[in-house]
């Protein structure tokens, strides 16, 4: 087994420098090992009388990417990284860290402590600290601002973002960016010049110019906390952040390690920091399939795309911008040209943002991308994306002439957001080649991918779809056949929910109100009106055609429906946009439709408050979840969790609906359903896995087993 942490003299001339290797792979995680191996070697270096300076370096893709996420929760084994950084602060010969790839958290925090900072031009550095729920623990926000002075240290720590090597050495994070692609010639040849130069120890906790320079700006720190809270919206460790920052301005070097510790102990407790340290496994965890035993990815380069309206014009853009070829097919030359000034104005608006330059814009618009009216003109495509109409007989119309013109290992598949992926393959001479592809709306832009998997889609091909979302840079779930998959499914339970409560006397505003106080980025009808009412106006006169179980309360969003008032896009849905207002005012008119609905239905209204909101809101979603779970639909809870981070807004810093549901106590939700029970039998039974979970003790986490396929 290599050496976690190698030693090596190198002789350069009159220089012998000690080069130090962290070897970790994938990514150099400080794990217990690691830090124990750079005390020892950072020691070693100091006793050795051979050694003049001393270069830092990782072995293999990146630098250090942080501390080993997989220890959190375990009992912290010394030496810590603060130890570690300590034992560099103590050296009295210098030290220079090279960066490369992406030297983040603890591993930021590390080359803080070093001396000196070189780094390779396609590095980039970060503190994502709060992406988990933390702060920088070993003093990344006493020794940041010591470089780049507080403002931009808050902006990096509080965002967590990624900072090119460029930028960080404008800011003084790193002095220079090496010329070549190897870290230790990068460093050697940097020690040399340090050496000439006659430059020698340079601690980072000694440098206080710039926080002096902040000290008394009382003004910036209120602004920067703010800012941070504006942000954040409802998380707290970015916040805490920026006060750990701002405390760098007036507390001696080790107080502020002392507060900074403080600060980060008492978040690794909050159940913020459990749920985005779950999100954090499970957005990898996710792609992990029981078919990748087996099945192999197939080579896609030349994709179809059947239907040039929203969806198809979006899932073309995805997948021109991620390097396909893309060939879109409409019914005739008017739908062809709608479909290519689609795509054609996608484009031209990734232009403008700078996400694509010229030579890239007229290669997408004009090369990669074309239209057809003829559908022979898809027999070279390797995948087929369906994104027509929404209607069944369409769907199977369109299956059966691809199936007639595609190639034999074509893969066929449906953008579908509902209907049954088996019927649609059974029209098909090749079943095991047809899947469910579920893009969401910008589909160029929304990384939620359901990958929907018919009882005949051989392995091979969910493989591809997966290998797909991943080419995309999208999240891709596994979902099994159901009416809405896992996404749309508990969307369609929740509103059910949401209007049962808007018929029994609570505000529709009340109750956006108090799903948006829970961290999502709209209530329900806003996400409604953004989406159209029509669009669901559809979905529940389809359900009711094919006998809908259950109480039917959605009269008030028929009644708007019905009066053309449709959102957004009409300036009116249950909410009134004024012109260019997106945020949308109450409407009285809603109001009275609703006392006309309860007069008529003799409903005395009861409103609830927002906590009582809140509780149904989540114990709804939860409980679908369970039910998506007992049948197969999805594989594990966490699958679940993704599908509505990525998907439906759900706040990443509680965790996803199963993780909620965990983090709550699975007691507590059952002990909710059955209080809700008493109210509505009909829609609030608890499903028999909660109830058998929560006889058992366990929690969801405990269906989440690590992957079959390591
Ligand atoms: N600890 C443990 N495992 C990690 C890890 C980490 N920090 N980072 C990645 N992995 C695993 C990951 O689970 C996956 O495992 C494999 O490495 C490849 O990752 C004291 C307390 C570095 C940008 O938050 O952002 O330092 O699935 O698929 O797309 O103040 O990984 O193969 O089994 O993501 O090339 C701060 C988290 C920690 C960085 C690479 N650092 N990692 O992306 O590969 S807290 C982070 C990333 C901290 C200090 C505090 C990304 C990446 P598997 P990957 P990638």
């Amino acid at each position: 087994m290599p050496e976690l942490i190698s030693y090596e003299l190198v002789q350069d001339d009159a220089l012998c420098v000690a080069v130090l290797t962290v070897n970790n792979p994938p990514v150099n995680a400080l794990s217990h090992g690691i830090r124990v191996g750079l005390v020892n070697t950072i020691s070693r270096f100091s006793e050795d009388a051979q050694a003049d300076i001393a270069v830092l370096v990782g072995a293999g893709r990146t630098f250090v990417a942080g501390a080993d996420i997989k220890e959190f929760g375990e009992p912290l084994q010394a030496p810590d990284l603060e130890e570690v950084n300590a034992a560099l602060d103590g050296l009295q010969k210098p030290i220079v860290c090279v960066l490369h790839g992406t030297a983040l958290g603890g591993g930021l925090e590390l080359a803080l402590s070093c001396h000196y900072r070189v780094a390779l031009a396609t590095s980039r550095v970060g503190l994502p600290e709060v992406h988990l729920g933390l702060i920088p623990g070993a003093g990344g926000t006493q020794r940041l601002p010591r470089l780049t002075g507080i403002a931009a240290a808050a902006d990096i720590i509080s965002s967590g973002r990624q900072v090119p090597a460029a930028e960080a050495l404008e800011l003084g994070i790193i002095d220079e960016i090496a010329v070549g692609s190897n870290p230790e010639v990068a460093g050697i040849a940097f020690a040399k010049t340090l050496v000439t130069e006659g430059r020698s120890l340079r601690r980072t906790c000694d440098q206080t110019d710039k926080i002096e320079r902040d000290h008394e700006n009382s003004d910036l720190f209120r602004e920067l906390i703010e800012t941070a809270r504006r942000n954040a919206k409802g998380q707290q460790s970015p916040v805490t952040s920026v006060e750990s920052v701002i405390a760098a301005a007036s507390l001696p070097f080790e107080q502020g390690l002392i507060q900074e510790r403080r600060i980060f102990d008492a978040l690794v407790e909050t159940d913020q920091s459990k749920a985005l340290i779950h999100a954090f496994f499970a957005e990898r965890e996710v792609g992990k399939i029981p078919e990748l035993a087996t099945g192999k990815a197939r080579d896609l380069n030349e994709a179809a795309i059947i239907g040039g309206g929203t969806m198809g014009s979006g899932i073309a853009m995805a997948l021109l911008t991620a390097g396909f070829k893309v060939r879109m097919l409409e019914r005739d030359q008017d739908g062809a040209e709608r479909g290519k000034t689609n795509v054609h104005s996608l484009l031209d608006g990734a232009l403008k943002r700078g996400k694509i330059n010229a030579e890239q814009h007229t290669n997408l618009s004009n090369i990669a991308f074309s239209v057809t009216t003829d559908v022979s003109n898809l027999s070279d495509a390797d995948i087929i994306i369906e994104a027509a109409f929404e209607d069944m007989d369409i769907k199977k119309t369109l299956f059966r002439q691809l199936d007639a013109h595609a190639k034999p290992d074509a893969i066929l598949a449906s953008n579908t957001s509902f209907l049954d992926i088996d019927e649609i393959a059974s029209v098909t001479s090749r079943p095991e080649n047809v899947l469910g592809l579920h893009f969401f709306s910008p589909a160029h832009i929304m990384k939620l991918l359901e990958i929907v998997v018919g009882k005949q889609t051989s392995p091979d091909v969910v493989a591809t779809g997966f290998a797909l979302a991943k080419r995309l840079k999208k999240v891709g779930v596994r979902a099994g056949v159901c009416d809405g998959f896992i996404g749309n499914r508990i969307l369609d339970n929740y509103l059910n929910l949401v209007t049962n409560l808007v018929e029994d006397g609570t505000s529709p505003y009340d109750i956006d109100a108090a799903v948006t106080s829970l961290g999502f980025p709209m209530g329900p009808h806003q996400m409604l009106d953004l989406a159209g009412l029509d669009i669901v106006y559809a979905n529940r006169r389809r359900k009711l055609a094919a006998g809908w179980v259950g109480r039917y309360s959605a009269d008030y969003l028929d009644r708007i429906t019905q009066q053309e008032r449709l959102g957004q896009k009409t300036g009116r849905g249950v909410y009134i946009y004024a012109d260019g207002d997106r945020s949308g005012q109450p409407d009285k008119e809603v109001i009275s439709i609703l006392a006309d609905i309860q007069a008529k239905k003799d409903i005395a209204p009861r409103s609830l408050r927002a906590e009582g909101i809140r509780k149904r809101f989540m114990a709804a979603m939860i409980n679908e979840g369970a039910r998506i779970l007992e049948e197969g639909i999805a594989l594990r809870p966490l699958d679940i969790d993704m599908t509505m981070i990525f998907g439906f807004g759900f706040p990443r810093w509680r965790g996803g609906p199963m993780k909620y549901a965990d983090l709550m106590g699975l007691d507590a939700v059952l002990a909710d359903i059955r209080r809700f029970e008493e109210e509505d039998p009909d829609f609030w039974s608890p499903a028999k896995l909660l109830v058998d979970l929560a006889e058992r003790g366990q929690n969801f986490d405990s269906l989440n087993k690590p992957s079959q396929t390591k």
